[in-house]
């Protein structure tokens, strides 16, 4: 269990942009954007990184790439495309131990990713 940034976003004790939330997911702008629109999908509850995810979690991890692919379709973003990212431990870049997939969105993307 860790006690992150993203947490606190959760329960509210820190500020953030709120786009989206059900009861298992939040959604906010990331702080930081690589992209027109960058915004960060999170399950509420707190797994560290995606190497913390077992079969029980299946449903849970299909209803944020779910909610984050609906969210860009409302957005108007289908057509044209956007990238989802999850970043995982120290050579994939991740900084903030509570899983998040990253959607960028309203710009091309390049490939491969740096
Ligand atoms: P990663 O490198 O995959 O762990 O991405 C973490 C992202 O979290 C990074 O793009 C910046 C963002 N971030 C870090 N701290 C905050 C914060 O306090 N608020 C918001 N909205 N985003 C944050």
């Amino acid at each position: 269990m860790t006690d992150t940034l993203f947490a606190k976003i959760i329960r509210r004790e820190i500020p953030a942009d709120i786009v989206y939330e059900d009861d298992d997911l939040l959604a906010f702008r990331d702080i930081n954007p690589q992209a027109p629109v960058h915004v960060l999908f999170i399950p509420k509850r707190p797994f560290a990184t995606l190497n913390d995810l077992g079969d029980d979690d299946a449903a849970l991890v299909g209803k944020l790439v779910l909610a984050a692919s609906r969210w860009a379709k409302a957005q108007g973003f289908a057509d044209d495309g956007y990238r989802v990212v999850m970043n995982c431990n120290r050579d994939g870049g991740q900084t903030v131990f509570h899983i998040h997939l990253h959607l960028l969105a309203g710009r091309a993307m390049h490939w491969p990713p740096g």
